[in-house]
């Protein structure tokens, strides 16, 4: 035993997250649906804690700090680092990776250009969305052959990729009301309707150093 030392060990996986950060709200996702429970640290981007930074020099949120000290700071290795723990609903799928890379890739630097176009004048916004919609129709041809992105259930495919699409829809929201893709807008809305989607959007207020975060996920 050791005794008058402080000895810094956490009982539970640190989550660092940003409540309105795509890539934090698929990491939540998993962690909400697999139960894991972690200590969530609310960050605000302007003003990273050092700790996260120390941990992770690269400065992005998500970043899930485990108690034997391993740094995950990618946030689909946050999703699998989940799931593998406990997937009572099958999330795990081989078949997710192509979608997800064309998410994170192409989808995603159209999206950053449409929703900030007025940085990047040399084209109007609809030009960069119209570049966006390659990802729209792929998404839903899918979803015209079976209610998920992957087939009858839900998958991490699914939850990967909606907080993107969303993300896409409030750019000009009655734009993509009107627009001519039924089936995406239905499975977004339903994705958004969720109890667990609610569950990952409460608000909390930002991490101060040595206090405790809040309880997240399960326990
Ligand atoms: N590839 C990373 C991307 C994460 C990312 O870019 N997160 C943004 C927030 S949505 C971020 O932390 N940006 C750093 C900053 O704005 O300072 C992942 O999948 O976790």
């Amino acid at each position: 035993m050791i005794k008058g030392k402080e000895v810094n060990v956490i009982s539970r996986p640190i989550l660092y997250s940003f409540r309105r950060c795509p890539y934090a709200m698929r990491a939540r996702l998993a962690i909400q649906y697999s139960q894991v429970p972690v200590e969530l640290r609310e960050v605000v981007l302007r003003d990273k804690p050092a700790d996260m930074l120390h941990r992770s020099p690269k400065g992005t949120v998500p970043v899930i700090i485990t108690p034997a000290n391993q740094v995950i700071d990618e946030s689909i290795d946050i999703m699998l680092w989940a799931l593998k723990q406990n997937d009572p609903d099958g999330w795990l799928r081989d078949d997710a990776e192509s979608l997800i890379e064309q998410n994170d890739g192409e989808f995603k630097a159209y999206l950053d250009l449409y929703k900030y176009s007025d940085r990047f004048p040399d084209f109007p916004a609809e030009h960069y969305r119209s570049q966006a919609e390659g990802f729209l129709k792929r998404l839903e041809s899918l979803l015209c052959q079976s209610p998920f992105l992957l087939g009858e259930s839900l998958s991490m495919a699914d939850m990967a990729v909606f907080p993107f699409i969303r993300q896409f829809a409030h750019v000009d929201k009655a734009w993509f009301d009107a627009a001519n893709y039924p089936k995406l807008q239905f499975w977004l809305q339903q994705r958004l309707n969720s109890i667990m989607f609610a569950q990952i959007m409460e608000k909390y207020p930002k991490w101060q150093p040595d206090t405790p975060g809040v309880m997240f996920g399960g326990g």
